[in-house]
């Protein structure tokens, strides 16, 4: 006995749907003059290039927003920055005038969540008005609370950045972070390329300031750092050990093994989201069958199970017949582990996502997950 591969992909699909229609949707207004690299910066951040598709929907005379769908994420992108005083102090109101707009919705989707302002390093030099209007900026800011990071962006030159991060600094401006970055590789000669950074660290500083509920929306849209998904994965694996722990407190006799099934199809769900691939129902499938299915038509049934249990060191003897606290746990956190270390690889270009179905994608994870099991707990 055990649980229909084909029921419980189906059921995973449902989920993962139903939790990505739920995502909070996170809004960034993104400023700064003409030229200074708020496209390129966008597209290399996010997901979908979302930059590119159009030019977005005008909100305001001098600010467009730029959706997607299907992508949890406004952006907001304003012009005429650098066209002359007036026109600045245009914009400035728009800004002030959207967040508050936002704040009085008193709706999580509606609501600005955090500015990014971006100078272009690369010019070499800050106009005294920037400052200005990020100090008038971060004084409203006193009443909206709206994280302000400032962005240097075509950051090539990584002294020049330092000392223009420094200068920033010591304005005592009430913002979040100044990030220097360079959005996209550099040609800097026939022979020296720069090499694009820093992205990470803005989704980190993001991470650290948006509140709880924007997280998995988040990691959902940034393609910029493996390592901040990574966490956010890792996080949801480590509630599941608990679930599964706590679930098998009174040992479950092998035949009973699927009342875990739940409980890891709510694990690879956010861990789906957190990643933002396209995963459809052969993936979840391929998945499934190649580890808590081993292979079979059914997942964790008691065959199934007391195979997965002689895997694991020292709970294959001392089972009795059962599945303790801790070899749920282990399992719990064998596949949670696999399904995170594939996924990686395609982030990391290694494979695509439809590869994962594939017969060497499947054995890739069999192996992976029989080594999370072997090294227990
Ligand atoms: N190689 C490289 N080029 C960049 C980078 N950032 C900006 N650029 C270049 O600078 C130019 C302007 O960049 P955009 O991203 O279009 O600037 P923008 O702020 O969106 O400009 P507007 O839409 O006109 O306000 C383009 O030619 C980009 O290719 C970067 O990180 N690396
Ligand atoms: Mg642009």
């Amino acid at each position: 006995m055990g649980v229909d591969v084909e029921k419980v992909a189906g059921e995973a699909i449902d989920l993962i749907g139903e939790k990505i229609r739920n995502l909070n949707k996170l809004n960034i207004i993104v400023a700064g003059k003409t030229g200074v690299g708020k496209s390129t910066l966008i597209n290399s951040v996010f997901r979908d290039n979302l930059a590119e598709t159009g030019m977005g929907k005008p909100v305001t005379t001098h600010m467009r927003k730029i959706t997607k769908k299907d992508v949890p994420l406004a952006i907001y992108d304003t012009r005429g920055f650098e066209l002359g005083k007036e026109v600045q102090s245009q914009v400035r109101q728009e800004v002030i005038d959207t967040i508050n707009k936002g704040l009085s919705s008193h709706d999580i989707n509606e609501a600005i969540h955090c500015i990014w302002y971006c100078i272009n390093t690369a010019s070499n030099r800050v106009e005294p008005e920037e400052i200005e209007w990020l100090k008038e900026l971060s004084e409203a800011n006193k009443v909206t609370k709206v994280p302000i990071i400032v962005v240097l962006t075509q950051s090539f030159s990584k002294k020049n950045a330092a000392a223009l991060r420094n200068m920033i600094l010591n304005e005592n401006l009430d913002i979040v972070q100044v990030v220097p970055v360079l959005a996209s590789d550099y040609d800097i000669d026939d022979d020296y390329v720069a090499k694009a950074y820093g992205l990470d660290v803005l989704i980190q500083v993001m991470g650290e300031t948006l509140p709880d509920e924007l997280i998995d929306t988040l990691q959902n849209v940034q393609i910029a750092s493996l390592a901040e998904k990574k966490r956010r994965a890792h996080a949801a694996v480590a509630t599941a050990i608990a679930s599964a722990t706590a679930e098998a407190a009174v040992p479950i006799p092998l035949a009973d093994s699927t009342m875990l099934i739940p409980t890891q199809m709510a694990m690879l769900t956010t861990i789906t989201v957190i990643f933002g691939f396209d995963v459809n129902k052969t993936i979840v499938r391929a998945v499934l069958s190649s580890t808590i299915g081993a292979g079979g038509a059914t997942i964790l049934g008691k065959t199934i199970a007391s195979n997965l249990l002689k895997m694991i060191p020292g709970a294959g003897s001392a089972a009795g017949g059962v599945i303790s606290a801790s070899t749920a746990g282990v399992i719990t956190a064998a596949l949670g582990e696999a399904y995170i270390a594939i996924l990686s690889m395609v982030f990391n270009g290694e494979m695509s996502i439809d590869d994962i179905a594939s017969k060497k994608g499947k054995e890739k994870l069999t192996s992976l997950y029989k080594d999370f099991l072997k090294r227990g707990k």
